[in-house]
C-alpha cells in the first residue's frame, strides 16, 4: 500500500526542510546563543541584516514573536500603533499587541493592504492631553487577508514619509518579503531602506523548520535581545535553526517565482468554474483566496469534500477559502486540485 499523497494548500507554513537543511542542521557548529557564543546564528544574523541593508538582526523563535518584540521595542505602554485593519498583527497575533505589549492599536483601512499616506497623516492627531502618544506605523509586506498582495517600494516610501515626518517610527512586517522581492524582481533593500526595522520569516516559503528575524539598528537589536529574553524566547545551541536559515537564505529565494507561477495557474483555472470567484488582480504571489458564494456549499462543508480528496485548505468565512501554494506543491497538484474543484462545484 502506498501512502496517500495529501495536497496541502493551508499554508506555505506546512513546508518541511529540505535534505541540504537536514545536512546543514548535522554540522552547524554550535555554542550557547544567550551568551552569542553560536557560531551559525552569529552567521546567519550576519546575513540577513546585510540582505536587509540594516545594521545587526536578531534569530527568534516565530513570527508572532518578533511582531510582539518589536512592538515593545519601538513603543512604550499606552502608545498609540498605527496599522492596517486586516494585518496580521490586528487579526491573528491572540492580541498580544494588548494584552502584553499594552497598547493601542489603531487599525486603518485599506483595499489591498497598502495604506493611504493621507489618512494615515489624518490619524495622526496633535498633542493633547487627551490622546495616547502615536509611536509606530506597522506594514505588512505581502499581505496576508489581502491575498498575499505587494506593497510598492513606492507606497512604503510615502506612508513612511509621513510617519517619520511627525515622528513615528516604522516597523515591516515582512513574514513573506521575499515573496514580494521576488514578484517585482526589485532588490529587498527597495523595500526595506524607508523603514526603520522590519522582520521576515524563514518557517514559511523558505522551508525551514522554525525562525524569524527582526532586523534593524544596533540598538532596536539590543533592545530586541532583552525582550527576547523576558518573553522566554532566549535559546541555546540555536544553531540547529540557524543552520537551515543560511541554507534558506542562500538557495530557497529564486525558486518562490515557482509558487507564483503555480498560484497564478490555479487562480486561473479555479476562476473559470461556475460558481466560484476569484479577484486575479489580488493574486500577486503564492496566495490564492476566493469566494464560494455561488456554490450551494458553505467553506466548511467545501473544506470537507476537498479533504475527502485528499487536499487541505483554509476556510476563512461562511464563503471564502484561502489556498497558498509552496515547495510541496507543484504543477500536477495544481491539476488536481483545479479539477476536484469543479468536480465538487457540480
Ligand atoms: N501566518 C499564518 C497564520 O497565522 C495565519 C499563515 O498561515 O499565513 N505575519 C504574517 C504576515 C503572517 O502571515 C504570519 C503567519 C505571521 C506574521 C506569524 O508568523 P508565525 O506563524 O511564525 O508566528
Amino acid at each position: 500500500m502506498f501512502a496517500k499523497e495529501i495536497i496541502d494548500l493551508r499554508s506555505d507554513t506546512v513546508t518541511k526542510p529540505t535534505e541540504e537543511m537536514l545536512e546543514a542542521i548535522r554540522h552547524a557548529e554550535l555554542g550557547d546563543d544567550v551568551f552569542e557564543e553560536d557560531a551559525t546564528v552569529n552567521k546567519l544574523e550576519r546575513i540577513a541584516a546585510e540582505t536587509m541593508g540594516k545594521e545587526a538582526a536578531l534569530l527568534v523563535t516565530s513570527g508572532t514573536q518578533a511582531n510582539l518584540i518589536s512592538l515593545m521595542t519601538n513603543a512604550n505602554r499606552g502608545d498609540l500603533i498605527i496599522l492596517e485593519s486586516q494585518s496580521h498583527i490586528y487579526w491573528y497575533e491572540v492580541g498580544g499587541i494588548s494584552a502584553i505589549a499594552g497598547l493601542l492599536p489603531w487599525p486603518l483601512k485599506s483595499l489591498t493592504g497598502s495604506l493611504d499616506p493621507e489618512e494615515v497623516e489624518a490619524a495622526i492627531r496633535p498633542q493633547n492631553i487627551h490622546f495616547p502618544k502615536p509611536s509606530l506605523l506597522c506594514l505588512e509586506n505581502t499581505h496576508n487577508r489581502h491575498g498575499g498582495t505587494i506593497i510598492t517600494p513606492n507606497q512604503i516610501k510615502a506612508v513612511s514619509a509621513v510617519a517619520h515626518k511627525n515622528n513615528l517610527k516604522v516597523y515591516l512586517d515582512g513574514a513573506r518579503i521575499f515573496n514580494a522581492a521576488v514578484a517585482l524582481n526589485v532588490n529587498l533593500k527597495e523595500f526595506t531602506k524607508h523603514v526603520d526595522n522590519l522582520m521576515f520569516c524563514l518557517s514559511k516559503g523558505l522551508c525551514c523548520p522554525v525562525g524569524s528575524l527582526l532586523v534593524g539598528n544596533q540598538e532596536f537589536i539590543r533592545r530586541a535581545r532583552k525582550l527576547r529574553k523576558i518573553l522566554g524566547g532566549g535559546m541555546r545551541q540555536a544553531g540547529i535553526i540557524a543552520a537551515p536559515g543560511i541554507v534558506a537564505l542562500e538557495s530557497m529565494i529564486e525558486r518562490l517565482k515557482e509558487d507564483h507561477l503555480n498560484a497564478r495557474h490555479l487562480a486561473e483555472g479555479i476562476s473559470k468554474i461556475d460558481g466560484i470567484r476569484v479577484n486575479l488582480s489580488r493574486v500577486q504571489t503564492n496566495m490564492v483566496y476566493f469566494s464560494i458564494e455561488g456554490l450551494a456549499l458553505t467553506a466548511d462543508q467545501f473544506i470537507s469534500k476537498l479533504k475527502e480528496n485528499n487536499i487541505l485548505a483554509l476556510a476563512l468565512s461562511e464563503n471564502r477559502i484561502r489556498m497558498v501554494t509552496h515547495k510541496g506543491i507543484e504543477r500536477k497538484h495544481v491539476e488536481k486540485t483545479i479539477t476536484t474543484i469543479e468536480t465538487i462545484s457540480h
